[in-house]
Formats: C-alpha cells, structure tokens, sequence
C-alpha cells in the first residue's frame, strides 16, 4: 500500500453502518488499513441542526443568521427574523428552492450535454456518436413539433431519419435558453395536469431561465413570500422532470439503444482479482458508453492479456452504473455509499469519474493503493497531485475512452498484495422502460398499459410505487431502501426504482422474477408469475425518473384508474436521500401530482407554516404532496394507505378479493 494520509479520528461500527455483509467487510477492511471512509467520517463529524431545519440564511454579508425554534416551539405568533426582517418561513422556502435549482441545474446541465451531442452526431459532425434507434427517434419526434412523415406528389412518405434527428436535436438544444414559449415536453402529460399547472403559473418557459430567477429571486431582498419563491421552485423542477431530463433520457435512448430488459450482477463482488478492473462513476452517460464499447474491443481484451491479465472488467458506481447496465449489462459494483470502498478492495486499476456524486476524498483513498483516479469532465477537476485529468471531448470521444482503458491494463501489474475483493454479488434483471413495461404488462389489442390497469383494478396489484434515490451516510446504507421495498411488494404494490435505489435492490436481490415468490403477497406474486417480471422494475438513473413520470401517463391514458396522475393509486418514495436533486426531483413529483415521502428528514422542520404549505396545501393545487417519515415500515405504509384511498376514490378498494373483471365491469368503470 502506498501511503496512508488521512487518520481515523473515529472508526465507524461496521454492522450498524450498513445491512451490505460487503460494505460491512470492506469498512473492516479499511479501518483495518488506516484508510478512513465516509462511515468513519459520519461517527466524527455531525450535522449541524439549524441547518438542518433549514433556517440557516448566508445569502448576505450579514449573516449568517440563524434562527432557531424556541424550545417549546411557537406559541403565538413566530417573531423570528435575519437581520434584514427575514422570517423563517422565507429562509427555509429561499433554502429549499436553491436546492431545486442545484438538482434541476445537475440534471439539465446533463440533459443539455447529451441535446448538443445528438445534434453533432445528427449532422454527422462526431464520428463515434450514430442513431442506434430510429424507432423511438420517430416515436418521439411530434412530441418536438417535428414532423415524421411528408408528402411528395400526393403521396405520404416516412421523412428521412438524418433530417428528422437534426429538426429534433435543434428543437431539444434550444429548450435551454429560448427566448419565448413554453417547454415542448410539457404538453406529454396528462391534459388536466397540464391545465392545473397553467392555472397555477408554473409552466416552464425555457430551463435555464427557471434555474436563473431562482437564484435571483433569493438572492437578499428580492422575493419575500414563500409561497411565491415555492411557485418558482415548483417551475424550476417541472423544467428538470418535464424538461431537462425528460430530453436526456429520450436522446440518450435514441443514440445508445433504449434499454429493454437483461441479466447482469450486482455489488462489489463482480469485481475480478485476474482481470483489470476498471470503475466508471458519476452520471453522463457520453464517455462511459465509449468505455464500454473500448473495453469490449478485442484488440485492447488481447492487450489486457499480453499484461499478464484474462480480460477487462467494467463496472460502474451511482448512476454512470444504471446508464450501462441498463443498456450493455455492465454490473454495477455499487451504491453512492461504496465508491470509496471499490478502491478499497485494491482490485480497481482505474476508476472514471464525471460529474454529481463523486467523493472528493476519492483522491485520499486512491492515494493508498494504485489506483489511477482519472477526471474527464472540464466542469469537475479534482485539486489533488495523484488525479489524472482526461478531458472528454465528443469530437474524439472513441481516442479519449481507448486511451482511458489503456492506463487501466498498464495499471494491472502495479497492484499491491492488498487485493480483498468482497464474496458477495447478487444477479438481476435491469433495463425496463416506458417501452418494455407496456411490452411486458401492456395488451395487443386494447390500451397500450391494458393488462397494467386490469390487474391494479382487480387488485392483484395494489398500486404502484416509485422509489428512488440516495444513499445518506446519516442512515444505515440499505436499510430504509430495502426495508420499504420489501414492505411495498409484501403488500401487493409493484416497485418502480431508479438511482442508487434501483442498484441497492438489484444488490439484495428484488430485480429477479424469482424473488416475487418469496417477497410478495399473492396478488403480485402471481402478476410477477405469469409476466415473468420482477416486482422490482429497474428504470435506469437519477434523469431516468421522466420515464416513471411517463410510464404514470401511459397508465391514465390507458384508462379506467381516473384522468390524472394524481387520480392513480400511486406513490413516490426517496428513502436515504441526500442530493439537492432529490429535492428537486420530489417537488416534480409531488407538482406531477404524486404522494411523495422522504426517509431521514427533511430540511422544512424549522419553518413549520413554510412545511404545512409543502405537507399538505400543495395536495389542493397539484394533487400531490410531500411527507417525510424516517421508519421504513411506517413510510411504507403511509404510502400504501394514501393508495389504498385512492382506491377507494376510484371505487376499485373492494376489488381487492381479485374478482376477475368482465366487459360490464369495465364498462363501469368507464374502460370501455
Ligand atoms: Fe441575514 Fe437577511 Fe442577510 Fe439572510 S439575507 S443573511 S437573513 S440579513
Ligand atoms: S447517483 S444523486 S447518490 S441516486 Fe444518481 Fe445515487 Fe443520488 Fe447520486
């Protein structure tokens, strides 16, 4: 091992740090080795509580100013003020739309890099960039206001692939910043939704412009009325889910393959101790496709040989990880959480970052064995002696990855005798979509999500839940995820998952169609059964939560569950989140119309009328709402009982002793 810098000040318990028997061995390892982690760095360090409570303002040289709740909480009315006069309720409403505009930045500022490259390589300006599926190019193109077809002399024909992809590229790249109109993707959501965001003023007009005023809007002395700076919050995160994101997701798929479902391995465990290894972690998937496609080219597989190895092993960290399994079956090694424990395992000969999500102690870890760290992104350098910086650039995309793998299999003979890679990984199905949930569970000959909804409403299923996110290392890593999705499907309720959400399921083996016999309660058992699903749908990463949003769509178009996303018996979940774009993520869903529940706390404490507002008002104006409830199984259930009401709302609650449904029930219910 080549230096231990950073001391441990305070080791973490190992068992209470996290329910992963690997994670729990490679803290062991580390404490072992004297390389400290973000476990042992939660144990030293603690959060600090007014922060917390979001009432913390340093949006001036005045302050900071703080303010707390008395003691006794409010009595009368709440007289705290800043220096400047302001409240509480501004502080904590100013605090938590910057974090909308960090995550809604994050995600678009993806969004945006992907909508430049598909451009490009529409007008045949990059060489290793193609449309790799003109089916959904076509799909998605009236949704851009471009036309598909045209007509020549009388006669309609299919409009070429290159001229559509260029006409769509242009249209997706001026989203950002178009100086009049409102965001094309918008108008993908149910029509009802459309007219109560419109009534509310909450229509995106272009990304960046809702990012900007944010920040304008609370900089000091400018917008004083929460619920104002909220209606901002509110158009900033439709500009992510509906915008940003939405537009990744759908380019990325044309350019790299929209996922259908596949097998591949989960946890630290798919790394190899006779291959090179080599991690990509971050979020865009741009250079990690190149990777993949590098690492699989036989000419570097013989090189890795010819330097003693038996191949490449590509794994990935956090969302790069979802973005190439879900499209190559690329195993993830990891959650968030694990990053620094991949390096940890002395097995990994290199690891690739990009943006969001990336440890700046990464560079101390790999400091320790010989682990070639190597940045890509110009908007994220590391400051640290030991990190490479390979500055990615589409143009030469293909060079950049061939390069990057090539470092790796140098690497290999420089490992130390430190290697200790962790037993444990589990298998898993990855890669469902709008797409193949209507392939999977949809009916040839009626609505696209017909058998979805039939078996919602003859209460096989449930409902129907998203839950997403994080790791937090100020909760047990896994635990929350994996305890409320266990209680979700034991209860009947299928899982939609995304992010480090999706990876920690597929690590505890809920994405196979075999763990449906032993999770779930009968209703979804036998759905799981029949389809030949897992009750645990993995939708891809952090940008990929438009496709839940879509697929909530598809299942009010298809009829029969109400006209609204809010109408369906659905909720949103983010058990162990910490990012800002989880938050801006959260108010998409709940303006979307979703019953949105947060594990661990939420930073709106300190600001009880600002929280009323988000807890329950906003349920008056989008149909959705937030909450936030830290127990796993109480979260569970406060979102199987909000659908459970939504059943009985719809009239479907006494379907649930699965009385097979006929052509006059559906007429009934007004499927017909
Ligand atoms: Fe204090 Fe007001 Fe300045 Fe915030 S803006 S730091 S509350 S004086
Ligand atoms: S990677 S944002 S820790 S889900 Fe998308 Fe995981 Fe959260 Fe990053």
């Amino acid at each position: 091992m080549a230096e231990v810098k950073a001391k441990i000040v305070k080791q973490a318990n190992a068992a209470e740090a996290s329910i992963d028997a690997s994670t729990q061995e490679m803290i062991l390892r580390a404490q072992q080795l004297g390389v400290e982690t973000v476990f042992d760095r939660a144990v030293t360090m603690k959060p600090c509580a007014i922060g917390m409570q979001g009432i913390c303002c340093k949006n001036c040289a005045m302050g900071p100013c703080r303010l707390p709740l008395p003691k006794d909480g409010i009595q009368g009315e709440d007289t705290r003020k800043g220096l400047c006069g302001a409240t509480a309720n501004t502080i904590c409403a100013r605090n938590f739309i910057r974090m909308i505009a960090g995550g809604a930045a994050a995600h678009s500022d993806h969004g945006r890099n992907v909508a430049i490259t598909f451009l490009a390589a529409a007008k045949g300006e990059v060489d290793d960039y193609k449309i790799k599926d003109p089916i959904k190019l076509r799909a998605i193109a009236p949704y851009y206001g471009v036309a598909t077809t045209v007509e020549e002399d009388g006669v309609v024909k299919d409009r070429d692939i290159q001229e559509i992809a260029i006409a769509v590229g242009e249209i997706a790249v001026a989203e950002w910043g178009k100086p009049t109109g409102s965001l094309h993707m918008i108008k993908r959501a149910p029509q009802p939704l459309q007219d109560k965001w419109a009534e509310q003023g909450v229509i995106p007009r272009n990304v960046d412009r809702e990012i900007v005023e944010i920040m304008h809007r609370t900089h000091m002395g400018v917008d004083q009325d929460y619920k104002n700076l909220m209606k901002q919050g509110t158009r900033a995160s439709l500009a992510d889910g509906w915008g940003g994101s939405m537009i990744g997701t759908d380019l990325q798929d044309v350019m790299f393959g929209t996922p259908s479902p596949l097998q591949a391995e989960a946890d630290l465990g798919v790394l190899k101790d006779d291959h090179v290894n080599i991690i990509v972690h971050g979020h865009e998937p741009l250079l990690s496709e190149m990777i993949v496609a590098a690492a699989q080219s036989q000419e570097l597989i013989d090189y890795s040989k010819e330097k003693g190895a038996k191949g490449i092993q590509l794994a990935g960290i956090c969302c790069t990880a979802n973005e190439v399994l879900q499209r190559h079956g690329v195993p993830p090694a990891g959650t968030f959480l694990q990053q620094e424990l991949a390096i940890i395992t002395g097995a990994c000969d290199a690891m690739v970052v990009d943006v969001q999500c990336i440890f700046q102690n990464l560079a101390n870890v790999a400091k320790c064995f010989h682990t070639k760290l190597i940045t890509t992104h110009p908007i994220a350098k590391m400051e640290q002696p030991n990190v490479l910086h390979i500055e990615f650039d589409e143009h030469h995309a293909m060079e950049d990855a061939i390069r990057i793998v090539k470092i790796a299999i140098d690497n290999y003979e420089n490992r130390g005798s430190e290697v200790m890679i962790p037993r444990h990984k589990s298998s898993q199905i990855a890669g469902f979509g709008v797409e193949s949930i209507q392939y999977h569970l949809g009916g040839s000959f009626r609505g696209d999500y017909f058998t979805l909804n039939d078996n919602i409403i003859n209460g096989r299923i449930r409902g129907i839940a998203g839950v997403v996110g994080c790791n937090n290392a100020r909760t047990k890593h896994n635990d929350e995820h994996i305890r409320i999705i266990k209680e979700l499907i034991k209860n009947d309720v299928i899982v939609l998952t995304t992010g480090c959400s999706a990876i920690a399921a597929g690590m505890h083996g809920l994405c196979t169609p075999e763990s449906a016999a032993v999770h779930c309660g009968p209703g979804l058992a036998e759905v799981c059964e029949t389809v030949g699903i897992p009750p645990v749908l993995h939708l891809g990463s952090c940008v990929d939560n438009s496709r839940i949003l879509l697929a909530a769509t598809e299942v009010v178009k298809a009829g029969g569950l109400g006209n609204d996303i809010c109408d369906l018996p659905a909720a949103g979940s983010a058990p162990e989140w910490m990012s800002e774009k989880a938050i801006s993520i959260g108010q998409y869903f709940v303006a979307s119309g979703v019953y949105t529940v947060f594990g661990y706390h939420m930073p709106v404490e300190g600001a009880p009328v600002f929280k009323d507002y988000l807890y329950n008002e906003m349920e008056n104006m989008y149909g959705g709402k937030w909450d936030c409830e830290p127990d796993p199984i109480k979260h569970a259930h406060l979102m199987i009982a909000h659908i459970d009401k939504k059943r009985k709302e719809l009239g479907i609650d006494t379907a649930r002793d699965r009385v097979l449904m006929d052509m006059a029930d559906r007429q009934a219910l007004g499927m017909e």
